[in-house]
């Protein structure tokens, strides 16, 4: 059986990986979107299944107002004595001087839930782990973020006692890794064989990206580096298809094999410009940081390397020792039938409740009452999926009879609050209803067909075609009959390099209602496809 990476497609960083019994999972970042971190299910590592967002309510995880690419960072997962435990940084400030990295544990004893209310652990710095050791003490290790200039180290870990009954930090803070040697982050401890594993991503997060270890005989340390180290990397391969390799989390199966899933990108090959204010040069991932999975081995000294014998990783593995476990296909179609909406979905920073939508009060149809504009980071009416390739097409059936030009509805193509396609209909003192393209692209904004009168009373059937770098729409108005209306847009742009704000999510694909006056107009969703194409 192979599993083909990246194993989860699309924006899906920073994986942390369990076993429990027969059953794995891993746990992905979720940054701005709502509810807080995916959790996927597999019995066999080839094929997963979405089964939950365990932060799920506003008094587990309140993102409002929160930045581009802040909010949930790289949570890990772990199990211990019949509970989960799930750690994870909140980000409330980044791009400055000071950070705001807090760091807040949930626990469940079903997978599914319910999940507790937070636990508060300590903020020293982003990408918490926390480690159950076999005399039941547990420990939390994180990097530390430091603000001043220069900093003191170039990179540093730090770690700290859990105290489960009385759900505190406890006890000291040691540094058990200071270098300016190289960068490392997202650590996890692994014990084997009487050393403990300090498991590290190394070197950013971006093309130069890799993975690195150390051990110590003592959980505190010494520990000592690896001369292998980077273990795995991408760096000097800039053509192999996956790049970034790196920010690994470990997993046995029950047969004694060891594998790793780490976070990879699929890269354009559309750059920034050379004077682009960030990432200069660099190449375009629309598809944002996804989730691949290695086989890996312990070498007869003690150090783990891929099972391929080199740095590089595989594009497919082979698992061995499981038996196949599929999971029912999805459709691409979404009709709105259901009771709930598809876990595919995410909203910006809020719930996706009754303040916003409906799918019980026009049976068949998601009634979207519009909010807050595109560029708010508090109450948008807004429910996007993930692109998972290169090639895809999505459209919906739209009723909406708006009666002032603030109020639009219509299918979009987001990066953040600042880079977006937005095919959507709204009205002209002038025209009346008409339809209009909106581009915006690190807030400069463009109207490219202006305003395009369509008949009142009909529905509007929109669709974007994506086709690597180039991004078409379509419209129909009363019968499914589309034409083409605007350029091709260049689709790179949605992507963690050409985004000026955050650069760690990736490009999305929804609906959403504006209603910029306060009334709450609302809008009719038929249905929504999602549908991969091509290769
Ligand atoms: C993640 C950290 C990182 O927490 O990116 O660059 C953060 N490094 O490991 C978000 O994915």
């Amino acid at each position: 059986m192979k599993a083909e990476n990246p194993i989860l497609r699309g924006f899906h960083p920073d994986p942390s990986i369990i076993r429990v019994g027969e059953d794995y999972y891993v746990a992905n970042s979720t940054f701005e979107w709502w509810p807080g971190v995916r959790l996927h299910h597999s019995r066999d590592l080839v094929h997963w299944e979405m089964i939950e967002y365990p932060l799920n309510r506003v008094s587990q995880l309140d993102l409002k107002g929160v930045g581009a690419s802040q909010g949930i960072w790289a949570p890990c997962l772990t199990y211990d004595k019949g509970i989960f435990y799930l750690v994870y940084t909140v980000v409330k400030s980044f791009y400055c001087n000071m950070y705001d990295t807090a760091n807040y544990l949930v626990t469940a004893e079903n997978i599914h839930g319910p999940w507790s209310e937070p636990t508060a652990l300590n903020n020293f710095g982003f990408d918490p782990s926390l480690f159950h050791d076999d005399d039941g003490k547990k420990y939390m290790v994180s990097m530390v973020t430091d603000h001043r200039i220069p900093k003191k180290y170039k990179g540093r870990i730090i770690l700290q006692e859990y105290d489960a009954k009385a759900k505190n930090m406890y006890g000291p803070v040691r540094d058990i890794y200071t270098g300016d040697r190289i960068y490392l982050e997202g650590p996890h401890i692994v014990k084997r064989d009487g050393w403990y594993y300090l498991f590290c991503a190394d070197t950013g997060t971006g093309e130069a990206h890799g993975q690195s270890i150390l051990r110590a005989k003592n959980i505190w340390g010494p520990y000592e580096w690896n001369e292998n180290n980077s273990i795995l990397t991408t760096r000097d391969t800039p053509d192999f298809p996956l790049q970034k390799a790196g920010h690994c989390d470990l997993v046995e199966t029950p047969e004694g094999e060891w594998y790793a899933v780490h976070l990879c990108g699929r890269p354009l090959e559309n750059r920034n410009a050379k004077d682009a204010p960030r990432f200069s040069g660099e190449r375009r991932y629309p598809l944002g940081r996804e989730t691949a999975i290695q086989k890996m081995e312990w070498t007869s000294d003690g150090w783990l390397r891929l099972a391929n014998g080199t740095k590089l990783p595989d594009e497919k593995i082979e698992v061995t020792g499981l038996e196949p476990y599929v999971f029912g296909e999805k459709t691409c179609r979404d009709d709105f039938k259901e009771e709930t909406l598809d876990l595919e979905y995410q909203s910006l920073r809020i719930p996706m409740d009754e303040r916003f939508l409906s799918l019980k009060e026009r049976p068949g149809y998601l009634r979207m009452y519009g909010r807050e504009g595109l560029s708010s980071k508090f109450d948008q009416s807004l429910i996007a999926r993930r692109w998972t390739e290169f090639q895809f097409e999505a459209d919906t059936k739209l009723e909406f009879e708006p009666n002032v030009f603030k109020q639009m509805a219509g299918l979009i193509c987001m990066y953040d609050t600042d880079n977006y396609f937005y095919l959507h209909v709204t009205c002209d003192e002038d025209l009346g209803k008409c339809i209009s393209i909106l581009k915006a692209e690190n807030k400069t904004y463009t109207y490219p067909v202006g305003f395009v009168p369509i008949k009142e009373g009909k529905p509007v059937y929109l669709k974007v075609s994506v086709d690597h770098d180039k991004l078409q729409f379509y419209y129909g108005l009363g019968e499914e009959v589309y034409e083409q209306i605007g350029p091709v847009f260049d689709a790179s742009i949605l992507s963690d390099e050409a985004c000026l704000e955050g650069w760690f999510t990736g490009a999305m694909v929804g609906i959403c209602c504006q209603d910029l006056t306060g009334s709450g107009a609302y809008a009719d969703f038929d249905w929504f496809t999602y549908q991969e194409k091509g290769e």
